[in-house]
């Protein structure tokens, strides 16, 4: 009887237990996740209707870790960030483990929300997606506080660019929407990349000069990259849209005077927490 009462004591406790244990992570799902590679991908193209790698499409937190595990017994592959048009890979540059043989593994730590697409660099055919998305325990943590607390803000940035010829170079000048824009502005020519800085605007406004002058036939083009809103160095609390916001083609049609060839804005929606709410305006 005594016995009895201890066992039933255990199961429940033993319930108990999996349902603590089973909580945080449902929470957690996306901090790490495993992709393995399908027996003999290496051998022929058998493997892309289902999915070369496995899972085809991956999630992952921000900050989490992608674990990318050979687990094809027959052959050593890569997994490398970007694209394959036919048989020509255009890798981008995220990550890429170079060969990873059979049974090993390599890691990625995503710091950046978005889809991230890949391949094996030694058989094209093998193609893959790593969803990154914002860390689940962020969305944990603001779920817990007052909803009042999680406010929903929509951030838009404008970026102007205007040139003017200046002392045989150009001077490129940026206008932001927002204060303390942190990007990279690239300036191409002839398929050349002819400068290229990475910068945080304090103010509205921020001057960059190009040694170089555009023409007709060698016209300068230049990206404005935006890596997010926010003080450097507090990456983790930058808000605002990441990607290419402006660009613009120098050409000497206006002689020296300003012009401006093209903005484009990108809305992005961002959670702000009440733990950012209180950080007073920069
Ligand atoms: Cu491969």
């Amino acid at each position: 009887m005594k016995t009895k009462a201890l066992s039933s004591f255990f199961v429940l406790f033993a319930i108990a237990a999996g349902m603590v244990a089973m909580t945080p992570a449902a929470f957690a799902d996306h901090a790490e996740v495993t992709i393995g590679i399908v027996e003999k991908s290496g051998f022929g193209q058998d493997c892309v209707a289902d999915g070369c790698y496995t899972p085809t499409t991956a999630t992952v937190d921000v900050g989490g870790k992608v674990i990318f595990s050979n687990t094809d017994t027959t052959g050593i592959h890569t997994f490398t960030a970007g694209t394959v048009d036919g048989f020509t890979p255009s890798p981008t540059g995220e990550f890429d483990t170079s060969i990873v043989k059979s049974g090993e593994t390599a890691e990625w730590v995503p710091d950046t929300v978005g889809e991230v697409p890949y391949y094996c660099s030694l058989h094209t055919w093998m193609i893959g997606t790593i969803v990154v998305q914002e860390a689940e325990a962020e969305e944990a943590n603001a779920a817990a506080q007052a909803e009042a607390d999680a406010v929903i803000d929509d951030v838009e940035l404008m970026v102007t660019i205007t040139d003017s010829e200046v002392l045989g170079g150009t001077q490129v000048e940026l206008e932001f929407s927002e204060i303390h824009v942190n990007y990279e502005i690239t300036a191409m020519q002839n398929g050349e990349t002819i400068y290229t800085e990475t910068a945080h605007a304090m103010e509205n406004t921020a001057t960059h000069q190009i040694d170089a002058v555009g023409s007709d036939e060698s016209p300068i083009d230049i990206d404005i990259v935006s890596f997010g809103i926010g003080v450097p160095g507090n990456e983790a609390d930058w808000t605002g849209p990441t990607g290419i916001v402006a660009t613009s083609q120098v050409v000497p049609e206006f002689g020296t005077i300003a012009m401006m060839i093209l903005a484009v804005a990108i809305i992005s929606i961002v959670a702000v927490t009440a733990k950012s709410r209180v950080v007073p305006r920069f």
